[in-house]
């Protein structure tokens, strides 16, 4: 009966065991994983937006190609994240048709314009840098096909991270104007980079049952922590100013104090009022709508092969 299944589920969860598709599990740990997959994916789709956007006007053939890969990259973590959904048992088409309508939640991150090519190299540094964070816990997520997709995409996140640090390293050892360009992409970029994380623990309603089930390995707060505490002298060390006065070293805890970010706009942008929210949908959904040919025409030649095959 289900009390004697459930024993069982959570005893592998607790034994670290992989649960897979056809296993048994119970339907609150399917939809906190559908939940959060999907989530996921769609910020994978939806952040390609504000660095697809600078691939036209980087800086150098190099630097163009490099972020090229970048963007391709993320739409190749999305496939994953949709296939890995998948196999709990909702559609892709289901979950495009919620993205599209504006239904489903991403990442606030990709909420924020991205003003200057400065903005490009801190997104890579900062934002991949959080998701690296987030994510490398997550290979020993409970449930196997999350896990085995994370492997992957840690691997491409590093070097994301890398090429975004190099990035804003460049622009720190060239004119003051450049070196003022990356001090206010980290001005502008460091409170959301925190927010990534999600609300502090005590105000995360999920966080409890989803460590319980090993869908989550860490609390939002404690991977915030681990955060500030790499990213600190990664800027001390290109010569930059982290934007928070509350900043400090604290000996006993062997980390930073640090201050919060602005939780009700946290809140807000979650809810779908982020700066640039709109824009964002309405390029998902111009791109869904310009790609319809490439759709239609894919069905078209997949059906007369089927049926040459047939003849
Ligand atoms: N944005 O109870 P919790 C990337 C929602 S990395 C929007 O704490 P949970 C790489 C949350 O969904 C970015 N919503 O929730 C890249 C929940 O709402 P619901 C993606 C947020 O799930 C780099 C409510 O608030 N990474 O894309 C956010 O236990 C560069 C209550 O929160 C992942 O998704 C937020 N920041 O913890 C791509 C990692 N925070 O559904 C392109 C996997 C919270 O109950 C360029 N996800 N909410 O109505 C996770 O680890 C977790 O889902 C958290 C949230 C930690 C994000």
């Amino acid at each position: 009966d289900d009390a004697e299944r459930l024993a069982a589920f959570e005893a592998r969860v607790a034994a670290d065991e992989f649960i897979e598709p056809k296993d048994w599990m119970p339907d609150a740990y399917r939809k906190t994983l559908v939940r959060q997959i999907s989530q996921h994916a769609h910020s994978e789709i939806v952040g390609m937006l504000p660095e697809g956007n600078w691939i036209g006007r980087a800086p150098s053939l190099r630097r163009k190609a490099i972020l090229l890969a970048k963007v391709q990259d993320e739409a190749g973590h999305g496939l994953y994240l949709y296939c890995a959904a998948e196999t709990l048992g909702t559609s892709r088409d289901e979950m495009t048709a919620a993205l599209l309508a504006g239904k489903a939640k991403y990442s606030t991150i990709f909420n924020y314009p991205t003003l200057t090519w400065a903005d490009i190299g801190t997104i890579g540094w900062l934002v991949d840098g959080a998701a690296i964070m987030n994510q490398v816990p997550l290979q020993r997520t409970s449930y196997g096909p999350y896990a085995r997709a994370m492997v992957r995409i840690c691997k491409e996140e590093s070097f994301h991270q890398r090429q975004g640090y190099e990035a804003v390293m460049a622009l720190c050892a060239g004119t003051p104007e450049q070196k003022a360009m990356a001090q206010d992409a980290l001005n502008r970029w460091w409170w959301p980079s925190l927010m990534m994380f999600g609300p502090p623990d005590d105000a995360s309603p999920n966080t409890e049952q989803s460590m319980r089930w090993r869908i989550k390995r860490d609390t939002n707060d404690a991977l915030r922590q681990k955060f500030v505490d790499v990213t600190v002298p990664q800027a001390e060390a290109i010569g930059l100013t982290i934007p928070d006065p509350a900043l400090r070293w604290n000996e006993d805890k062997d980390g930073y104090d640090f201050g919060q970010p602005d939780w009700d706009e946290f809140w807000a942008v979650v809810k779908g009022d982020g700066p640039v929210a709109a824009d964002r949908m309405a390029a998902r959904n111009k791109a869904w709508d310009d790609g319809a040919w490439v759709r239609d025409a894919a069905i078209a030649h997949a059906e007369k092969r089927a049926l040459k095959r047939a003849a």
